[in-house]
């Protein structure tokens, strides 16, 4: 059985993109902090073998732990990675923001990507044609206001994956960049620190992204044929033209 590793598959964009590759036929290994979360979320996946491990992807010693553990049946058929798991904490000027929100936007999604790519690479070249696939975000492409350390660390991966399909060429591995504009997930919940109302205001007035739109794009890029790598997709509500510019009613 082929298997996908997702990152941050306790919530939005992971946990649909997990159940979008087992209606594919993949195996699972789904990766989180929270893993009371991935317990619920694999007794809702009954179709394919489901492997969860509590991640935290800032912590390389636990990111080369928790790969270095997989059953040699599942490492063995890695076919997918999902670079999923990511943040934004905090919006506004950079003046007035606090180092401890940058540190963990860029310790998550940038450093938490590599940690990730560099323990799971070694798997994924075990099968031409396997697939790496970045989240990335509309703030890798454009700066909006107040968005200044969370669009930089998402350019970084935009940057990463370019990279990366300059490395993996060699080894025949399709490297895929998907950049989504505002998605209602848990995202805004965790970027205003708990703050409800605050989070919904941000999807008031236009109807926006679901974490499902998203799966269907990851299934989209891994159900290409062989000689088709899909290397960048940039995907937003109808109701968005850029980081920036929303038509709200
Ligand atoms: P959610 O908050 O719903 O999901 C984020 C996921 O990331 C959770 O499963 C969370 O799991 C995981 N995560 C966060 N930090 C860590 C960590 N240190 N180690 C392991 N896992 C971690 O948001 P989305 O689904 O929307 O976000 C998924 C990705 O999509 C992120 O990279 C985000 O930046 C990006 N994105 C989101 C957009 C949006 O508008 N929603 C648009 C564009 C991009 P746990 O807390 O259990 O560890
Ligand atoms: C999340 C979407 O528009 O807040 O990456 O950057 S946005």
């Amino acid at each position: 059985m082929k298997y996908a590793i997702i990152t941050g598959a306790s919530s939005g964009f992971g946990a649909a993109t997990a159940q979008e590759l087992q209606n594919m036929g993949f195996g699972l290994v789904l990766l989180a902090r929270r893993s009371e979360r991935l317990e619920a979320i694999q007794q809702t996946l009954t179709q394919t073998p489901v492997y969860i491990a509590q991640l935290d992807v800032c912590n390389e010693d636990n990111v080369r732990a928790v790969i270095g553990a997989l059953p040699a049946e599942i490492s063995e058929n890695i076919f997918v990675l999902v670079n999923n798991a990511g943040l934004a904490v905090g919006r506004g000027p950079l003046d007035t923001g606090l180092s401890d929100d940058w540190n963990r936007m860029i310790d998550t999604n940038v450093k938490g990507l590599l940690y990730v790519s560099h323990a799971v690479i070694p798997l994924l070249k075990k099968h031409p044609n396997s697939h790496l696939i970045n989240i990335s975000s509309i703030a890798g492409k454009e700066v909006y206001a107040g968005g200044n350390v969370y669009c930089a660390s998402k350019h970084a991966v935009d940057a990463i994956s370019k990279a990366l399909r300059i490395d993996l060429l060699p080894h025949q591995i399709k490297v895929s960049n998907i950049a989504p504009g505002a998605a209602e997930t848990e995202f805004s919940l965790v970027r205003f620190k708990g703050d409800a109302q605050t989070a919904a205001s941000v999807y008031e007035g236009f109807e926006a992204l679901q974490a499902k739109d998203i799966a269907q794009t990851v299934a989209f890029i891994v159900s290409r044929p062989a000689h088709v790598s899909i290397a960048d997709i940039t995907i937003m509500p109808s109701a968005q033209a850029n980081g920036s510019l929303f038509h709200k009613k």
